[in-house]
């Protein structure tokens, strides 16, 4: 399968003249000017920190490029199992500062750009994030394809190449409103592949003809086609030359398909229009988390992006000449959640009808393939498609999902006989109006493994959404691996300075590659030297945000308050009506309170931030209760300094990497049971702030790890919340009282026109109050008293976080990627010749 383009003879002149890169202070100015003079046409004239910026950015990327060539060529000669990550989400963030700690060139770099009159710090925040994902299942891939890089593992990433990515969030009036995110003005991180171009089908009819050996085979014809091209972004390690690669897929009107009829018989506009449609299917990223709508531009892009995967993969494993029965011994293909479902059903078409395999060979190679991961167990969030969509749109892959169903039942009938309800519940098929095709169903039968991303979720997963099929196939089929995250962007790119602290005490940044290492930080705790200098990095973090708070939001707050901070997706689930309503009823306890007793009280300052879904009214309204609270608390005299409130716009990666290293509390306090796992509370923790949260998710596990002395935690469990919820049907429901307080000042004017918050206030006290709210309310408001008299005690405060930062080993997203690879994947690192970690980091 080793071939090239370029005769025996000739090669010794190719390796000669090889590109290598820069690897000194003198050799990146050089580079970094030649790109601005020459690449970008500037001068020393007109280079402002943008140009700075896309100097410095191509200058590292042409060392990527070159380690992603030796890379691809090494995994191509090795004959291992690769591993494909499937998400119709990567939520990347920025790419140079990473690419700069990875290649280890930051310190050159920074020396480099002063000398040429430019600021690291400066020209680093001109880089666009790469937003193309919503919250934690986006950002998670982009964690797990920084720790299959590190770690060695021939692994690609799949996804689209939204042009919109996740919309910038502003703040008007205080309300948000939604702005279109354009990011590919300059991108020097992809690398167009307009010669790996796969035609993409949609719609027509499925007929059968009898092939050349009289066996009759489906064919699926007519409909249209669109090209999907590939654009290619290098991955680095951190430590290690491995650059895998993440595949992004693009739309494009089909070259063979332009209409000349219309065109030549002037229908000019016709033809643009038919262009335009098929650049429509990757133009924009869905913008809701938790959240199906079932469009059928949804189900196109998921069908276009698993196609086009699919195509390469298999074409991939063809070169290898090898025998179809051994796929699964050379691919191993990850579902993040049922997006990619659809990547089953193509796999099996590809091999019956394409390739000619019998259905139950190929059946069997699909399952071995494939692993799915699921996300949430919120039936809001569960993927079904309409029946007749799936028949327009992909008449073939209809009727397979109805053979995949109709042996998978026959199955089921044969081992639990006469259970017409159990066949009802499994089906993949709801027969509803229209009939649904359930995406979970299909992808859990279409895998060898099934895992939930945390020990609570994987029970649930289990016991709930899961159950029939755990009593079918037993209970080996389903596991858990919890998450994690990648200690170099969320410790040592996030907060250099603690890292640095850390790295001296333990004699190097081994914990960087193996984050259990820092348990040794414990023997520390009587060090007064390195305790001062912690609390120091902590209070310079404070300092940074509360100079970001202040230019972005004008509001001054104090850096020796209480950072309490809660910044994910504006979710009902997630609870920040809790959290706010939490915050009211401090407002009004500081306004009851005699002057001497105010003094007596920690300042604070309630930190908020995050997206929500344009259609997601409920959640518009959390965001302007927020502001509307904001706008009198931080002008009222009796508060002071006790109190601020602040909104931070648009919060995205680059954002998180600011306000990770700045809490001392944050807030991770869903209702019990629906979050699936979180993973910012294991950033916030890793970056030496405490948590309040309820038992749900990870924080269950990062309990257990920390110790419960070193976690607030409150609220009910996910076991009561059944019957809690029963209890407000058909019981009758008992508002809190100190909440029946924070509503009647809500009501009577105190944060603005009460009627645009009147629909928030009643889903509480009149529709059920689904989210527990009320119920949750006095045991939170006392844990936050907790909170408030342990922060006085500073030394004990610390040493809560120094421990809680020592035990976080667990959470690294390498141990993730160790895990699946031993349980799900079965697949090897390949290290690079002379082993891995050869090289410095700075
Ligand atoms: P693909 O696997 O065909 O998509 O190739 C991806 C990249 O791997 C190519 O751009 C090459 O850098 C490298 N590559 C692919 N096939 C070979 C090979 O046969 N020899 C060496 N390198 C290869
Ligand atoms: O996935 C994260 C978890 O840490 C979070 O707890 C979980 O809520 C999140 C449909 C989702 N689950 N489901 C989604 C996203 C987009 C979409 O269109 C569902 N996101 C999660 C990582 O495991």
């Amino acid at each position: 399968s080793v071939e090239s383009s370029i005769p025996e003879g000739q090669r010794a002149a190719w390796r000669k003249h090889s590109a290598q890169g820069f690897t000194t202070k003198e050799q990146f100015e050089d580079e970094a000017v030649r790109h601005i003079e020459t690449t970008l046409a500037r001068s020393l004239f007109n280079c402002d920190e943008l140009a700075a910026y896309s100097g410095t950015a191509l200058a590292f990327r042409d060392r990527l490029v070159i380690e992603w060539n030796r890379t691809q060529q090494r995994q191509s000669f090795a004959d291992q199992k690769r591993v494909y990550y499937l998400s119709l989400e990567f939520l990347m963030g920025r790419a140079m500062d990473n690419a700069m700690l990875n290649v280890g060139m930051k310190d050159a770099a920074r020396a480099g750009l002063n000398e040429l009159g430019f600021n690291m710090e400066d020209v680093i925040s001109q880089e666009h994030d790469a937003a193309l994902g919503n919250g934690g299942l986006g950002r998670l891939a982009a964690c797990f394809l920084d720790s299959m890089a590190t770690m060695n593992f021939p692994a690609w990433g799949y996804g689209l190449r939204y042009r919109y990515g996740i919309f910038k969030q502003e703040i008007v009036d205080g309300f948000q409103v939604e702005v279109p995110d354009y990011w590919l003005d300059f991108n020097p991180w992809e690398f167009p592949r307009h010669d790996v171009t796969v035609d993409i089908q949609f719609y027509g009819y499925v007929s059968r003809k009898t092939d050349e050996n009289g066996k009759s085979v489906a064919v699926w014809e007519g409909g249209e086609i669109v090209d999907a091209v590939a654009f290619d972004v290098p991955i680095p390690g951190y430590g290690t030359p491995t650059t895998n690669n993440l595949r992004l897929w693009s739309s494009q009107a089909s070259k063979g398909e332009f209409d000349f009829q219309k065109f030549n018989s002037g229908n000019y506009e016709g033809s643009v229009a038919d262009q335009q449609r098929a650049e429509t299917i990757s133009a924009v990223l869905y913008p809701n988390e938790n959240f199906e709508t079932g469009k059928e531009l949804r189900l196109k892009q998921q069908y276009f992006w698993c196609a086009a995967s699919l195509f390469d993969i298999v074409r991939r494993f063809k070169k290898g000449k090898k025998a179809w029965s051994t796929f699964p011994e050379n691919v191993a293909i990850q579902l993040n959640d049922t997006h990619p479902t659809l990547a089953i059903v193509e796999l099996q078409r590809i091999l019956v009808d394409l390739e000619g395999l019998g259905w139950d060979e190929a059946w069997n190679i699909v399952i071995n393939t494939f692993g799915y991961t699921n996300h949430t167990v919120m039936p809001e969030a569960l993927e079904k498609w309409s029946v007749p969509l799936m028949q327009n749109l992909l008449p073939r892959h209809l009727q397979i999902v109805y053979e995949v169903n109709a042996r998978f039942l026959q199955m089921v009938e044969k081992k639990f006989p006469k259970d017409r309800d159990l066949l009802t519940r499994v089906s993949i098929i709801e027969e509803t109006q229209p009939k649904m095709v359930r995406m979970a169903h299909l992808a859990t039968i279409g895998s060898h493994k099934v895992n939930g991303v945390a020990e609570l979720h994987s029970d649930l997963i289990r016991t709930t959404i899961f159950k029939d099929f755990v009593t079918i196939y037993g209970p080996d089929k389903f596991t858990n691996v919890t998450n994690g995250i990648t200690p170099r962007r969320w410790l040592h790119q996030a907060n250099p300075r603690l890292s640095e602290l850390i790295a001296s005490k333990l004699g190097g940044y081994d914990f960087l590659t193996d984050l259990t290492k820092l348990n040794k930080l414990e023997t520390f705790l009587d060090d007064k030297a390195f305790k001062k200098e912690w609390q120091e990095i902590k209070y310079a973090n404070k300092v940074r945000l509360a100079q970001y708070i202040q230019k972005t939001t004008g509001v001054s707050v104090n850096p020796k308050a209480l950072f309490d901070i809660q910044v994910k997706r504006i979710h009902e689930y997630k609870r920040q009506q809790l959290n706010i309503l939490g915050v009211i009823h401090r407002y009004l306890t500081i306004k009851a309170m005699s002057p001497e007793e105010r003094k007596k009280l920690a300042p604070r300052v309630s930190i908020f931030g995050g997206k929500a879904a344009p259609g997601y009214w409920m959640a518009k309204t959390i965001i302007h209760l927020v502001c509307a609270v904001g706008e009198v608390v931080n002008k009222d005299k009796d508060v002071g300094d006790l109190l601020k409130v602040v909104y931070v716009e648009d919060y995205n990666v680059s954002k998180a990497e600011i306000l990770t290293p700045a809490s001392d509390i944050s807030e991770h306090i869903s209702t019990a049971g629906t979050e699936a796992s979180g993973t910012s509370n294991m950033k916030f923790v890793l970056n030496g702030g405490l948590v309040i949260g309820t038992c749900d998710g990870a924080n269950i596990e990062i309990t257990r790890e920390i110790g419960d002395s070193n976690i607030f935690l409150f609220g009910n469990l996910a076991e009561d919340v059944e019957d809690l919820r029963h209890a407000h049907h058909y019981g009758s429901f008992q508002l809190d009282p100190d909440l029946a307080k924070v509503f009647s000042a809500i009501k009577s004017g105190t944060f603005g026109d009460a009627g645009r918050f009147a629909a928030l206030c009643d889903s509480i006290t009149d529709h059920g109050d689904y989210y527990l709210v009320s119920d949750d309310f006095a045991s939170y408001i006392q844990t936050h008293g907790l909170i408030d008299e342990a922060f006085k005690d500073q030394d004990a405060w610390l040493e809560k976080c120094i421990t809680s930062v020592s035990r976080m080993g667990f959470f690294s997203s390498d141990r993730c990627i160790d895990q699946y690879a031993e349980e799900i994947w079965n697949a090897e690192p390949l290290p690079p010749d002379g082993g891995a970690n050869g090289k410095a980091n700075g």
